[in-house]
């Protein structure tokens, strides 16, 4: 295989400047165009490729594209990475990268690879040495991911780092400027186990146990911020069917370390009564945790529904959470409502839903069931019954405020702060109901 791909980047050489000059090429298919020069070069890989191959994108195309740029010797000047598959074979692809020298692109070397599909290709600096590194997460017939990580050497690339998992995370845990790279592993027994990897020599420097109940089939991994100054990666590892916790792994004094739990099967204080993922849920570029949980509050005989909360939380350093806000999530009507931090752990929501509406009733904590205070409602109206519900609220004398339409329906919202009953600290203005609404789609 290897002689024919060499033959074939000869000819792309050869041909690349010789071709017309027709554009035609797919916007898409270029990482960042920002520059002229490298949108002709792009253009005659294009139409200048031998009919046996055909440019592909990895399945992951946030971070590459078909053809990429990237300066991978370290001389400020971009090379060119292609990303091809061979026609006629199922699972040959190869990743051919040229280099411009006086003006003419020339073929500086290529990788070539055996695998279902590529799944990701990113490139970065991951050692600190002004040179990016081509990062290809090849996905095999087993479905575990083989990454291999290269660097380029007198005009060469070369492997730096090669290995099977099933989750890999690149980032810089203890903030030294070099990368740090975990893999996940989930084992026979349906065990993860996170091992961390040394940059420079490939070894591995120790590995870790992530508890779960033995039943794993996939795990959920986020690297970045935990806190200001500490990155993290975020394990979300789903207990039986529903239910679900997260692990934060960090680097202590050099190894990877577990945050929240002691033992294997220690699920800790962040178990979700339904799986949930972790996000940076306020963009402020640390991520919280999702705790997900269905409160019960009031009997089953009333129609009145407990509503599913989503509360977020940070990491507070230590073997803690911090509460970041409460959200109230209607996939149903693609809402989403951040609960005031007024409200915070004072609230009681109850949900009423009938065909064409659906009240969401918020009320003060302390004084709830015996005596209902309610701090404000939430309300979704089909537009079908708007005008009925319109002169019900006029004849009642409420006023409601609009706070948004979708999809035949209209989000009202009442605030209920001018009732003498409502403690000061639990008043919230119109405005932070207004902002805290938002309409998913
Ligand atoms: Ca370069
Ligand atoms: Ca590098
Ligand atoms: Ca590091
Ligand atoms: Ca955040």
């Amino acid at each position: 295989m290897r002689k024919r791909m060499y033959i074939f980047l000869i000819i792309i050489v050869m041909i690349l400047f010789s071709g017309c000059d027709e554009f035609s090429l797919p916007e898409e298919m270029i990482q960042k165009p920002n520059m002229e020069k490298k949108i002709t070069v792009a253009q005659k890989v294009v139409d200048e490729l031998p009919s046996t191959f055909e440019l592909i994108l990895p399945r992951n195309i946030q971070n590459s594209a078909a053809i990429n740029y990237a300066d991978l010797t370290g001389d400020g000047e971009d090379e060119l990475i292609a990303i091809y598959k061979m026609k006629d074979k199922l699972n040959e692809y190869m990743i051919g990268i040229l280099k411009e020298y006086m003006g003419t692109w020339e073929k500086l070397d290529f990788i070539d690879g055996v695998a279902l599909n590529i799944q990701d290709i990113i490139f970065k600096d991951i050692n600190n040495d002004g040179k990016e590194e081509i990062i290809i997460k090849w996905l095999e017939e087993n479905k575990k991911l083989r990454v291999e990580v290269y660097s380029e050497k007198n005009r060469n690339m070369f492997t730096r780092f090669e290995n099977k998992c099933d989750e890999v995370k690149i980032i810089d845990l203890d903030n030294d400027n070099i990368d740090d790279i975990v893999l996940f592993n989930i084992d026979e027994d349906g065990q993860v186990i996170a091992t961390l990897y040394n940059i420079e020599n490939s070894e591995s420097i120790n590995s870790i146990i992530i508890p779960s109940d033995g039943n794993v089939r996939s795990i959920l991994a986020n690297s970045g911020k935990a806190t200001k100054d500490i990155n993290g990666i975020f394990v979300d590892v789903p207990i039986g069917i529903y239910s679900g916790y997260t692990e934060l792994l960090i680097k202590k004094d050099g190894k990877l370390a577990k945050v929240f739990s002691e033992g294997e099967k220690d699920f800790g204080i962040t178990k979700s009564e339904f799986f949930t993922n972790d996000a940076d849920v306020d963009k402020d570029e640390i991520r919280e945790i999702n705790i997900l949980y269905q409160e019960k509050l009031f009997d089953e005989e009333s129609n009145n529904q407990n509503p599913i909360i989503q509360k977020w939380y940070n990491w507070n350093g230590l073997r803690g959470l911090t509460h970041k806000v409460d959200i109230y999530y209607d996939q149903a009507n693609a809402f989403r409502f951040y609960l005031p931090k007024e409200w915070k752990d004072n609230y009681v929501m109850e949900v009423n839903e009938s065909g064409y509406m659906k009240y969401m009733f918020i009320y003060d904590k302390e004084t709830y069931p015996d005596n209902k205070i309610e701090l404000a409602r939430l309300m979704v109206i089909d537009d079908s019954y708007i005008d009925k519900f319109n002169k019900n609220a006029s004849e009642a004398g409420r006023k409601y405020s609009v706070i948004g339409k979708n999809n035949r329906k209209t989000f009202f919202f009442y605030n209920n702060k001018n009732d003498s009953r409502i403690k000061k600290e639990l008043k919230v203005d119109d405005e932070i109901i207004k902002t805290n609404f938002e309409i998913l789609r």
